[in-house]
């Protein structure tokens, strides 16, 4: 077999990336490991910035975000029971659009079947070879027997624990980490939203989160211990904890309902530089990951992948290889922002086991003034909506 872009992953880089490509005629082919139940089935990302949803517009991906996205034009915050606005459009002239990231990969798979985009599933055991010479390949097990696909570049998309990264040598890259002493503790239940926009909220016993999938459909996260399992949180003790944290109105108008889903994720920031390493490029969460305060670990993977299919493009009609050799700059550039947002979002809103008195007056000081200043709420809100590209 024989393509032009080789893709690994049908996560929302790999394919988003394989729609941008094919709409402008560029073979690719996207290999995934897991089968189509699974990859549709992940509840995971719920915000996208309008570049994102933009993006979407350019393939064809996006009439069911057209018709069920909700555009929220603000967020609230809770600090310790008190709810002040932040108004995005006012502040920014941009919002975001409400979306679950379940439904963009449905999405997108669709488009990418009905064009006809080469997408296999249960594709085992990825190999990448050659990544430094001319005739890179990829290796696989599929229906049974073992695969070749030659091609001209790579995209590794496949994730945290994907093989492209983990296949390189380390002395190829430099990785830089955060772990954070908590993690998330999510769920999603067929219940409507407590509140018409997110609310983030700072509490004394931890953060919380009150998102939604649409009018009838709630997401809400908790912030629990790293040693928490799921096991230890019933649906009671998580409404209850949720109905603390929030508080007040909120609380009031939460409606309670059985978990469809429960989660537990850690919070990480990860970066691995540089982003290319001869015919493979990294993109999304092979290459970095952030902690989801920021609702930015979707929408770095779609500017990735915009970055890499622009340069991909430019080669293919002009031979012209600048965009490829300025992929890594100009997505790490934007993944850097989004690291030192995402950071900062989250210690502005969690209470971390080991912060001190001193570190939680600097946090009430700092949240004080957002409450208070326009240009503090301006720096939050362009952040959250999204940098310019
Ligand atoms: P993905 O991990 O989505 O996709 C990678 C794909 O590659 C998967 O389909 C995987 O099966 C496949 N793959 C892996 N190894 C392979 C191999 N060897 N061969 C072939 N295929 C392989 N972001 C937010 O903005 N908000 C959130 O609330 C949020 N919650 C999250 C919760 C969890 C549990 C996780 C893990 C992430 C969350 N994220 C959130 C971040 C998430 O949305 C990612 O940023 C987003 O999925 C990135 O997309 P991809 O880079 O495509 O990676
Ligand atoms: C979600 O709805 O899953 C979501 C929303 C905002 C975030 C993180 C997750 O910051």
């Amino acid at each position: 077999m024989r393509t032009r872009v080789a893709i690994i992953g049908a996560g929302p880089a790999g394919l988003l990336l394989s729609q941008l490509l094919h709409v402008e005629g560029i073979d690719c082919m996207v290999l995934e490991q897991r089968d189509r139940a699974h990859v549709e089935g992940r509840i995971r990302a719920g915000v996208l910035e309008q570049a994102t949803a933009d993006l979407l517009e350019r393939v064809g991906a996006d009439s069911r975000l057209r018709a069920h996205g909700l555009r929220h034009d603000g967020f609230d915050l809770v600090v310790d029971g008190e709810m002040f606005r932040i108004g995005l459009r006012d502040l920014t002239g941009a919002g975001v659009v409400v979306y679950g990231q379940t439904e963009v990969v449905r999405d997108l798979i669709e488009a990418g079947l009905q064009r006809g985009t080469p997408l296999l599933f249960d594709a085992q055991g990825v190999r990448l070879h050659d990544i430094d010479g001319s005739a890179p390949f990829v290796t696989f097990e599929h229906d049974g027997g073992e695969q070749t696909l030659a091609c001209d570049f790579i995209a590794g998309c496949d994730g945290f624990h994907g093989v492209s990264r983990a296949g390189l040598s380390p002395e190829l890259g430099s990785a830089f980490e955060r772990v954070y002493p908590c993690g998330w503790l999510g769920i999603l239940a067929e219940a409507p939203p407590c509140h018409d926009e997110l609310i983030y909220s700072n509490h004394e016993r931890g953060f919380a989160l009150a998102s939604m999938r649409s009018r009838t459909r709630s997401r809400y996260y908790v912030q629990c211990a790293l040693d928490d399992r799921l096991e230890d949180w019933s649906d009671e003790r998580l409404w209850n904890e949720l109905a603390v944290r929030l508080g007040g109105r909120a609380a009031e108008a939460m409606t309670r309902a059985p978990a469809i889903e429960k989660s537990i994720a850690p919070l990480r920031s990860f970066v691995f530089e540089p982003m290319r390493h001869g015919r493979l490029f990294l993109a999304g969460d092979a290459a970095h990951i952030v902690p989801p305060t920021g609702a930015k670990g979707l929408n770095l993977a779609a500017s990735d992948v915009r970055y890499l299919a622009e340069g991909l493009i430019r080669f293919y009609r002009r031979g012209e290889a600048e965009g490829l050799e300025a992929y890594s700059r100009k997505a790490l550039a934007r993944v850097w922002k989004a690291e030192r947002f995402s950071w900062w979002f989250t210690g502005l809103t969690h209470r971390f086991p080991d912060m001190d008195p001193f570190a939680r007056r600097l946090q009430a000081a700092e949240l004080d003034y957002l409450r208070s200043s326009r240009a503090a709420q301006t720096t939050l809100a362009e952040n959250y909506v999204g940098l310019p590209l």
